[in-house]
């Protein structure tokens, strides 16, 4: 039984030397090792028949193949699972290189970008405002005291502790006059947020840049200048504009700034059909502006018989949407990938 079993040890591995693919190694492995019919197996069966010499002999023996062969079956798998990874690895270069998808730019954060842009070659500097503020730099501070009716123009979003996600950019002027000398001017590019119920064009979550200008002998003109010169470099057109009379208690006098419509130039109509961006009439509503109010100025600790000052608030999602043809402001941010990968 000695011979028998160091003649299976011996066949079992120069065969398995021989083997080169997994399957036929599986095989083998069943041949001697099988749980049934393995000659390892049916070996270890006869055992029982043994004397007890034997038994303390052939019994360690046969263990003693039985993990001998196992490490070798294992070791030739291996070696075959290399080959075989080897191969699969094969690198063709004429294959055409993976497709990355790289994200663009929010067609926001693009036109955000030219705007600063265009502002910063006109000498202004770009403030951040913070997102959540206080009723002091939102409101009081530009002329709109607590109770002031003024303030039911803003959806205002309080959080519990008072504190207000900003509802226009105009929180920032308080802080830049007290922070900056003049003659200064600076434009603040944020995020604003209000209650609203959402349509075409109204969004809780907006956009806006706000524009501040102080110095002396300040006047319309500069104000008018300031912001034809920057509609013309950023829509690339020769607008014609208009203001009439707003109100906002921040400044005195206040504005609307309105240009003839960039998609209809101004006609009220595109191949004879009524332009609906402007509404039929030629002109866009575009940009809340004035001269900075004097108490405005004064509450910033400067004095309001020396400087005079202008300030803006314009919509950018506005701008984005009038500079490519959007229709509904939504889909700024919808999630939707076929209308982003447009930009
Ligand atoms: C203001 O917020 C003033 N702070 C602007 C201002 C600044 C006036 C300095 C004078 C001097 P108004 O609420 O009109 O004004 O908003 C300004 C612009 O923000 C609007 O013309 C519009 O383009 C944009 N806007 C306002 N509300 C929304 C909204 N819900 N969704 C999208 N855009 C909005």
């Amino acid at each position: 039984m000695k011979n028998e079993i160091d003649n299976i040890y011996n066949q079992a591995i120069s065969v398995i030397e021989k083997i080169t693919n997994g399957e036929a190694l599986e095989a083998l492995r069943v041949e001697y090792m099988g749980r049934k019919q393995g000659k390892l197996t049916l070996l270890m069966k006869n055992i029982p028949d043994l004397s007890i010499a034997e038994k303390r002999e052939i019994g360690p023996l046969i263990n003693k193949v039985k993990n001998a062969l196992t490490i070798a079956f294992d070791k030739k798998e291996k070696t075959l699972g290399q080959i075989t990874n080897s191969e699969n690895s094969f690198f063709d270069i004429t294959l055409p290189g993976e497709k990355f998808n790289i994200g663009t730019l929010h067609p926001i954060t693009q036109v955000r970008l030219q705007v600063e842009k265009i502002f910063q070659k006109m000498g202004f500097e770009i403030l951040n405002p913070n997102e959540i503020d206080d009723d002091y730099h939102v409101f009081t501070s530009l002329n709109l005291p607590p109770q002031h009716p003024a303030r039911d123009m803003w959806d205002t979003f309080w959080t519990e502790n008072d504190l207000i996600p900003i509802t226009h950019t105009s929180s920032m002027q308080n802080r830049a006059m007290k922070e900056k000398t003049p003659p200064f001017g600076v434009i603040v590019p944020g995020r604003c947020f209000r209650h609203e119920a959402t349509d075409a064009h109204h969004e809780h979550t907006f956009y806006q840049v706000e524009g501040l200008y102080i110095g002396e002998n300040i006047n319309l003109s500069h104000l008018i200048g300031t912001i034809l010169t920057f509609l013309q470099e950023y829509f690339q057109k020769e607008l014609r504009y208009k203001i009439q009379p707003s109100y906002f208690p921040f400044v005195e006098p206040g504005l609307e700034f309105l240009v003839s419509c960039v998609m209809c130039d101004g006609k009220g109509e595109k191949d004879k059909i009524p332009c609906s961006t402007c509404g039929h009439s030629g002109w866009l509503e575009l940009i809340p502006c004035g001269l900075t109010h004097p108490k405005v100025i004064e509450m910033a600790g400067l004095d309001p018989k020396k400087y005079s000052g202008f300030a803006w608030g314009m919509g950018l999602d506005r701008l984005v949407m009038l500079k490519y043809g959007i229709e509904d402001i939504r889909h700024f941010h919808a999630g939707d990938l076929r209308f982003l990968k447009q930009f």
